[in-house]
């Protein structure tokens, strides 16, 4: 057994007790990593990079939904099973299986027709010798995604994953934006083991490739202070199966080999790493509660009263959003809708009273049969012209909310403590001993049922602060 398991189920249930989701989210992604024999590779960069395409070059059929507009809107799982077929899992459980299609995929990307958002995860279950290794390939939104929700979705999966291939385009290798995505979101979360693929390469002549290979490893080597390959590929030629793109699948797939058995090596030191940070966030918000606890009832009675402040600022926040989306939703959609629902009832009035003067037969069968076909018509008509555009504004619409929820919710708790001059324990990401693990879950104990009002409040903040 994992000598790490027993700690790492500690952890978990102590993050389940004080309801840290980043401190869960990570030990049970641990101890998930630490039963599966699979190898899970995340392929990371920037939107348009290639990613979707390089998967595809992979599995040597273009399956996935590529396109120069940002296209991935849901996380695609890549993994090996006799029965080839599409597995669209929802965010409320449901599962719906689909033969392999390139439609279905398309569908689901960030343009296409299904709602993309009511999805968890799409997997794509392929007979292929390199998935038969035990690899899954796991394709991303681009992390600049302008959609926040979808570059949140690549952040997510990044503790459940053992290695990432990270994706650098050729005419501008590692951007400033990918270089604080690197250090402040892939090494945070312990993915040391990591592939640079220079992308696209067939768009440059020999000199050009040679520069942006060097170009790329200085500025790799500025950002990660160590020496680190970049691999030129280019996925046309390998899925246009040419000899040079099949040189380059044979490097590509030597080296994610390579890159399954350092990952295994260091199997251990990630799990380690990623506790150690669950560890930190555990002991970040036990450091809150013990600051709490040490209060005098003067200091306890000041913090419950901001921390009162606080819940009502947020809740105005809340309603103020509500407000906001009623104004620009529901109102612009309803008056949107009145208008043109206005203009179809004018027309069917006029069609019948067109029809009351003119009609030569019985005016009792047109009033029963023929009339209420028209009006079925018509609305079908008015329905199908709507969809488009009610889709269109709701697109628009998505992208409001979003900014407007960044914009009243972007205060971390600790902050507005600290602004109103109730100090908060600093917090050192990694500082955190796991051998106080044992005393922390007694302490917790003892704290909980003194704190729990107190707690409750900062558990509320903490929920709704970004
Ligand atoms: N010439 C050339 N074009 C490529 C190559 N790989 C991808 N492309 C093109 O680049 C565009 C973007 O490719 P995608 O694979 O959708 O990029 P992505 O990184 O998955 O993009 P998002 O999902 O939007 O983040 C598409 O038009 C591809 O056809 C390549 O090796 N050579
Ligand atoms: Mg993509």
């Amino acid at each position: 057994m994992n000598p790490l398991k027993p700690l790492a189920e500690e952890l978990l249930e102590l993050s389940r007790q004080i309801r840290q989701r980043d401190a869960e989210r990570l030990t049970s992604a641990a101890l998930h990593g630490m039963q599966r024999d699979t190898f899970h590779v995340v392929i990371l960069g920037e939107f348009n990079r290639g990613k979707t395409t390089f998967v595809n070059s992979l599995i040597g059929r273009p399956i996935l939904h590529a396109d120069m507009l940002p296209a991935t809107a849901v996380l695609h799982l890549i993994e090996y099973g006799e029965k080839e077929r599409i597995e669209v899992v929802y965010h409320d459980g449901r599962v719906s299986v689909h033969p392999i299609a390139s439609d279905v995929l398309a569908g689901f990307s960030a343009g296409g027709a299904a709602p993309a958002d009511t999805v968890r995860l799409i997997r794509l279950v392929l007979s292929h010798p390199l998935l038969q290794e035990g690899i899954v390939l796991i394709d991303t939104p681009g992390v600049n995604d302008l959609n926040e929700s979808r570059a949140e979705l690549t952040y997510r999966i990044l503790p459940e994953c053992d290695a990432a291939v990270f994706l650098l385009d050729a005419a501008a290798p590692l951007t400033r934006s990918e270089a604080e995505f690197l250090t402040g979101k892939v090494f945070h979360h312990k993915l040391d083991e990591m592939l640079f693929v220079l992308s696209k390469s067939d768009r440059l002549d020999e000199e050009e490739l040679e520069e942006a290979l060097e170009g790329a490893a200085g500025r790799l080597r500025q950002v990660m202070g160590r020496q680190s390959g970049v691999y030129p590929y280019s996925s046309k030629q390998v899925l246009d199966r040419s000899p040079e793109g099949l040189a380059q699948l044979d490097a590509i797939n030597g080296l994610l080999m390579e890159l399954k058995q350092a990952s295994r090596r260091s199997a251990a030191a990630r799990h380690a790493g990623r506790l150690s940070l669950a560890a930190a966030y555990i002991r970040q918000d036990l450091d809150v509660i013990r600051s709490i606890h040490r209060m005098n009832d003067e200091q306890l009675e000041r913090f419950r009263e901001r921390i009162k402040q606080l819940r009502l600022q947020l809740e105005n926040r809340y309603q103020r959003l509500l407000v906001s989306i009623d104004t620009v939703g529901r109102d612009t959609l309803q008056s949107m809708l009145d208008k043109s629902y206005a203009k179809l009832v004018e027309t069917l009035h006029s069609e019948l009273d067109f029809q009351t003067r003119s009609h030569k037969g019985s005016m009792e069968t047109y009033i029963e049969t023929d009339f209420p076909l028209l009006v079925e018509r018509m609305m079908k008509q008015y329905c199908e012209a709507k969809a488009v555009e009610i889709q269109a504004f709701l697109d628009r619409f998505r992208q409001h909310v979003t900014e407007e929820y960044t914009k009243h919710f972007s205060t971390p708790l600790t902050l507005a403590l600290q602004e109103s001059g109730i100090a908060l324990p600093s917090w050192k990401a990694g500082s955190s001993s796991l051998a106080e693990t044992g005393q922390m879950n007694e302490m917790i104990k003892q704290t909980i049922p003194v704190t729990a009002g107190a707690l409750v409040g900062i558990l509320f903040c903490r929920g709704s602060v970004r």
